[in-house]
């Protein structure tokens, strides 16, 4: 395996595509031959983080348990895709500093909240605005933007670029590092 082990930290709103790009990325690493493993928060909130909710704190332990598995992965050689809004800066910086800078590439979904709201795929935003979901990230809990991201994905000309050619920026960085 001749391969260098990095974090990719997906970071971003709920319904801006965390999930849908690190499988795209998933898939397209491994085409080319390259070991990564997806770190989902969604997905770990029913194993490892099955203990927490959306506190404050609580967030705050999802991100640093996730930040430490995804070190581990890392250390073994792997591309670690993390997805997780992780909306809270400090928390994100947390994960960065358990890592050599250049292997903690962070990776910013910049979609307005309103397209995030418009998917709304689980119907979640709906329940926000309804009050039937307490802080809720981008309604009634923060949402912190990087200052510092290697990457950031954006609409172009109010077009959303599709996962694949999401996936192709990011593999290019890499290929690039
Ligand atoms: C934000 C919430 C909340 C609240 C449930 N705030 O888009 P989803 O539905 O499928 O994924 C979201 C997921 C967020 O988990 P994370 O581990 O990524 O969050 S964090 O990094 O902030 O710890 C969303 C759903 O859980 N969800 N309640 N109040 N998202």
């Amino acid at each position: 395996l001749n391969q260098k082990g990095c974090v990719v930290w997906i970071t971003g709103l709920s319904g801006s595509g965390k999930s849908t790009l690190a499988f795209s990325l998933g898939r397209e690493l491994h085409s080319r031959g390259k070991l990564s493993y997806v770190l989902d928060g969604d997905n770990l909130r029913h194993g490892l983080n099955k203990d927490l909710g959306f506190k404050p704190e609580d967030r705050t332990e999802n991100i640093r348990r996730t930040g430490e598995v995804a070190k581990l992965f890392a250390d073994a050689g792997l591309i670690c895709v993390a997805s997780l809004i992780s909306p809270y800066r400090r928390d994100r910086d947390t994960c960065r500093a358990m890592l050599p800078d250049a292997n903690f590439i962070e990776v910013f979904m910049n979609m307005p909240l309103e397209l995030c709201e418009a998917r709304d795929p689980k119907g979640l935003y709906k329940l926000a605005r309804a009050g039937k979901i307490k802080g809720f990230t981008g309604i009634d809990d923060p949402y912190e933007p990087p200052v510092n991201c290697e990457i950031e994905l954006k609409q172009e000309n109010g077009i959303c670029p599709t996962p694949t050619l999401m996936a192709g920026k990011v593999v290019t960085y890499l290929e690039e590092k």
